[in-house]
């Protein structure tokens, strides 16, 4: 990447599809920081994996010059705290903007997170459609969080003029969304031009940015064919 920074060794552990993964890389890509990523198995997990995060034993870990860093959230804040004066910064400048991104992102994890999770793992069509029920009232409402968090008309994300914490936050999921609609049919689209057309334009930007080029998969149909190969692997519900 062209200006990356070049002074750490930066490891990222993942899985492709990810959320929380993809969050990750493509943070460390608005920042311009070179990194190497490993794909982990989830079902098999690599001892570094374990090594790196044995108390949840989850992806992504960051492991900087060495030291791993666990969970995205925390992941996220540190990149922007360690390459403080490298790049664009990830959550906002300002104090209250910075509180409202860090609220915006919490509800992603505390609303979509769990009902992603829900339909994962759901057994019945009715805890399917419950599940799916969620994430329309989740989108509905960070339609809504939008201009806030732009702060004005015609700012194309969340962080405004740039790729900030709750557009990398939500934009990790947003393959999954796709992969839903598939999967359940029936609904519409989760994120859709009629009803959160807010949404839908800056998910076309997100998706776009050279940050999250290469690293937001654009086809639904290859993250299906994940999600069935792992529950095929691993049936039943990993827990949170
Ligand atoms: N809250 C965590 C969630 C991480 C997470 O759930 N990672 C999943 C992959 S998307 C995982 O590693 N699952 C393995 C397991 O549950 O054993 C974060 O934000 O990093």
């Amino acid at each position: 990447m062209a200006g990356a920074v070049e002074d750490a060794e930066v490891t990222v552990l993942g899985v492709w599809p990810s959320p929380f993964a993809i969050a990750v890389r493509v943070a460390l890509n608005v920042k311009g920081v070179r990194h190497t990523y490993v794909e982990e198995d989830l079902v098999d997990k690599s001892e570094l994996l374990l090594r790196s995060n044995p108390a949840y034993r989850k992806v992504p870990v960051l492991i900087h010059n060495g030291r791993p860093v666990c969970d995205s959230r925390v992941i996220l804040q540190h990149i922007d705290e360690a390459w403080a004066a490298t790049g664009p910064p990830i959550l906002p400048r300002e104090v209250h903007d910075r509180a409202v991104a860090r609220f915006w992102a919490a509800y992603v994890h505390g609303e979509i997170d769990p009902a992603w999770r829900a339909f994962a793992w759901a057994r019945t069509d009715e805890a399917r459609a419950a599940a799916v029920a969620r994430l329309v009232a989740a989108l509905d409402t960070m339609e809504g969080a939008f201009e806030e968090c732009a702060k004005g008309e015609g700012r194309p994300f969340f962080g405004g003029d740039g790729v900030g914490y709750v557009d990398v936050v939500l934009g990790g999921f947003l393959p999954w969304f796709g992969a839903i609609d598939e999967m359940a049919g029936g609904h519409g689209s989760l994120i859709d031009a009629a009803r959160t057309p807010r949404l839908a334009a800056w998910a076309g930007r997100f998706r776009a940015a050279d940050a999250a080029r290469g690293v937001v998969p654009s086809d639904a149909g290859k993250v299906v064919e994940y999600f069935r190969a792992l529950q095929a692997r691993w049936p039943g519900a990993p827990g949170d």
